[in-house]
This record gives structure tokens, sequence and C-alpha cells, in this order.
């Protein structure tokens, strides 16, 4: 009893539906670069700029990897709070997730 109790209470506490962000990769910029997501989201880094890009955590929780022009990838938020990234190959190109 107490078991399954457990598990309900677990259930409850999922999000029922994890939404997708979409950023954009173009001109040396994320767009947007900052967003706010909900724990459990996906965001999607679509590169539209004609160079190699990465969307980098700075604390690691997530990577893209190299995309080249046109490639995508889908990235989870698993943590709470403030996700500053970057891309690993140019610097100055950098963004925010913010996840509550
Ligand atoms: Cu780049």
């Amino acid at each position: 009893m107490r078991t399954m109790l457990t598990l309900a209470l677990l259930a409850f506490a999922m999000p029922a539906f994890a939404a997708n962000h979409a950023v954009q990769i173009k001109d040396m910029k994320f767009h947007p670069a900052k967003i706010s997501v909900a724990v459990g989201d996906t965001v999607t880094f679509t590169n539209a700029d004609s160079k190699t890009h990465t969307a980098t955590a700075d604390d690691g929780s997530f990577d893209t990897g190299q995309l080249a022009k046109g490639k995508r990838a889908k990235v989870k938020i698993s943590a709470a709070g403030a996700h500053p990234f970057h891309c690993a190959i140019h610097s100055s190109m950098t963004g925010t997730v913010t996840a509550k």
C-alpha cells in the first residue's frame, strides 16, 4: 500500500508533457540567446548559419557537439537554475537557458 502511494505521488510530480524549445543559430548568434524552460524540457538547437557551431553549457549539463550548417541537436534540461552556454568554437557566442 505504501509503495503504491509513493509511486502515485512520483507520477503526480512528473510533468505530463515536456515542452520543446527552439533556438536558431544564425549570423554568429543564438536566437533567442536567453530562454526560460521547465526542468525536463528539451531545447532543439538548429544551425542556420554557414559556419559550424556548438551549444555547450558552461556547467557541462548539455552539449550539442559540432553542428554543421543545417544540422540540429536536441538537448534535455535536467537541472533547475541558470545554465549559461557558449559555442565551443566561437567564444563570443553565448546564451543562457534558465530552468525552473
Ligand atoms: Cu560558433
